[in-house]
């Protein structure tokens, strides 16, 4: 069939299913783009010429566009994912930090960034980047780093091994993140006979693959042997729906569970082996079980910084560890035993090789009481009665009791994730959404748009800094074009606060972080305690862009605004102050940041010599 390369690259897109337990379903929900020179006349025209194949939305931003992508995927448990198309230049490299975040995220997201013309004809273009020393790079090559695989199209039926190479790496759950094809404008715009066979319906199997039976009988023997064992459960609990394989693993076997960022939501809040959040942002019910674990069962988890505390969390001295990882390169890290296999079929095969065995009675009872008394804490935290202005734990708990179980809360950057880790109530496993793998200021707004083009019957519950707000708010304009409901709450501190609380405990006082003028040639510091705060209005700048805006001043305002909210049929954004230094505590957890080794600051030395001695707590688990 004689087709552009774009048009045959949208046909054979349009037309990939996935499959997982015998649920088939559509891979590409849609394309988003932004049209310049290098796509317009190609992508752009198969996009136009035959727009039953695949929903084309028109974003603001590049950057933004992929993040709506990855939050899609996520929201699909990465059975579906969306195309991006920019033109060449800018509005590719602008998706670079997009891509990022989805390989970071281990989630697939298609990118077709233009490229300039293949036969060079006539170099240099409008906006392309020449190299004197090689002839063949473009500003595309910054997506190979970036991208789990990265081809760049130089001829028409080049589309053929790309496509299907993209969709390997897209689907396969241990491989996928970001695919990039480049694409330069020339080629998408030349025909070629595309074999039929090409554009057919494909159905790619997601298998879940157990690990190898010897592999299992080690883990099996070494959690009965475990006093006191843990789970951590990462996202690959959450993208493998292994929630409900999970709770039964830890009702019979009686082992606790702390959650990472992604894997938020494996159990519901209030089961009594749940110990809620763990690492430097987690509570002191899972950071004191992680302090005596013996062993620790990671499910789904990459083990960052955050969730081991920087390597401090786990302090048994003859701790181990077992992997339950789709991905080898997780699978064996901490020296753990590797389980590389999919997080529902290894629980559930794992429960049947423990049939009979739980913990002891009092190590379940204990993480049940811990629970309860986490508990405690979050209520008082969510009921605190500050004033004037309201804590940020107050605002979280209003959402939360706005919020339906099966509601959104979405959220990337600045405090908020730290303290929704710790204090948001999850009652549904899709139901907390926090990019905590790249945390990118920028990704709230954009990530909501995706969360609700894969879930319309949710509503959605943006929190987002004023920073991350100013940063990259562009797609309330696009939440507003296809009628996609966000309820936006704006949480407005002046600046960039969790920075500002971090410098300030490393002896820097704050220092620019914080949205105030410059003073005789100076940025204040926090410590100087002038109000001269920036004239920015937030809410002023959401009502310009097409959104329903109510500006709340209380917690009770808060509510009402909350409740009206649910009302409104539109983008609707909540702005609310908040008091900054009003924050959530760590709870027996520790974050390694460098500090100077050598400065004239008093306070910077005092914060050296702290963390030198904090430091030594961090282990190697080889
Ligand atoms: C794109 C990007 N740039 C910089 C950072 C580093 N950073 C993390 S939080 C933060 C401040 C965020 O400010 P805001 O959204 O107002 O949240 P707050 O810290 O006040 O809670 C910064 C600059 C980041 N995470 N992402
Ligand atoms: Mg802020």
């Amino acid at each position: 069939m004689r087709l552009t390369a774009a048009q045959a690259l949208l046909r054979f897109l349009a037309a990939q299913q996935v499959e997982r337990d015998g649920v088939e379903q559509r891979f590409f929900g849609g394309c988003f783009g932004i049209f310049g020179h290098g796509n317009v006349a190609g992508i752009g025209e198969a996009l136009y010429e035959s727009p039953e194949l695949l929903t084309y939305y028109q974003a603001r931003n590049e950057q933004a566009m992929v993040h709506t992508a990855a939050a899609y995927a996520r929201m699909k448990n990465r059975l579906g994912a969306l195309v991006c198309t920019s033109s060449i230049g800018p509005g590719a490299t602008n998706m670079v930090t997009g891509a990022a975040l989805a390989t970071v995220n281990r989630l697939p997201v298609l990118l077709l960034p233009g490229d300039v013309f293949a036969s060079r004809r006539p170099d240099p273009v409008l906006q392309q980047l020449e190299d004197p020393s090689a002839g063949d790079v473009s500003v595309n090559d910054c997506f190979r780093p970036v991208s789990r695989y990265f081809d760049r199209i130089w001829r028409p039926e080049q589309v053929i091994p790309a496509a299907l190479a993209a969709m390997r790496v897209l689907v396969d759950q241990a491989e996928t993140g970001a695919v990039t094809l480049a694409f330069p404008q020339d080629v998408q715009a030349e025909a070629y006979d595309f074999p039929e066979e090409l554009l057919r319906k494909r159905v790619w199997h997601v298998p879940r693959a157990l690990p190898d039976e010897a592999s299992l009988a080690a883990a099996a023997e070494a959690l009965r042997r475990a006093k006191r064992p843990l789970i951590v459960a990462g996202g690959g609990v959450i993208y493998s729906e292994a929630s409900e394989a999970l709770r039964r693993f830890c009702e019979q076997t009686g082992i606790p569970v702390g959650e990472t960022q992604a894997g938020k939501g494996s159990l519901p809040y209030d089961h009594p082996s749940s110990l809620g959040a763990i690492g430097v942002t987690g509570t002191f019910a899972a950071n004191r079980i992680a302090a005596e674990a013996d062993l620790v069962l990671g499910i789904g988890t990459r083990w960052s910084d955050f969730t081991t505390a920087s390597k401090t969390a786990f302090r048994h001295p003859e701790v181990c560890f077992v992997n339950v990882n789709v991905l080898s390169f997780d699978a064996v890290k901490h020296a753990g035993l590797p389980l590389v296999g999919d997080a529902r079929a290894t629980l559930e095969r794992l429960a049947e090789l423990l049939a009979g065995h739980a913990v002891e009675d009092a190590y379940r009872n204990a993480a049940a009481r811990l629970n309860a008394e986490w508990d405690d804490e979050v209520e008082r935290l969510y009921t605190l009665g500050h004033s004037p202005l309201p804590a940020q734990s107050e605002v979280i708990g209003a959402v939360n009791a706005a919020a339906e179980p099966a509601d959104v809360v979405v959220c990337a950057a600045g405090a908020m994730p730290g303290d929704l880790h710790k204090l948001w109530r999850t009652r549904d496993p899709q139901g907390y959404h926090v990019e905590y793998g790249y945390s990118c200021m920028g990704y709230e707004i954009a990530g909501g748009l995706g969360v609700k083009l894969a879930a319309p019957e949710r509503e959605v519950y943006v929190l987002v800094g004023d920073g991350s707000y100013l940063m990259l708010s562009s797609e309330i304009v696009t939440s507003i074009q296809e009628g996609l409901k966000l309820t936006i709450v704006l949480v407005d501190n002046h600046g960039y606060n969790s920075i500002g609380a971090l410098s300030r405990s490393l002896g820097t006082d704050g220092f620019g972080t914080l949205f105030r003028y410059r003073r005789n040639g100076s940025l204040p510091l926090d410590s100087d305690g002038s109000s001269d705060f920036l004239p920015v209005d937030l809410g002023a700048n959401a009502a310009s862009l097409g959104a329903h805006v109510i500006t709340a001043g209380s917690v009770d305002e808060l509510r009402a605004a909350l409740a009206q909210a649910k009302r409104e049929r539109e983008t609707t954004v909540i702005a609310v102050e908040v008091d900054r230094y009003e924050s959530v505590p760590g709870y027996e957890s520790w974050w390694d940041v460098a500090v100077a080794e050598v400065s004239s600051v008093d306070a910077v030395r005092e914060a050296r010599s702290e963390y030198e001695t904090a430091r030594q707590a961090e282990r190697t688990h080889l």
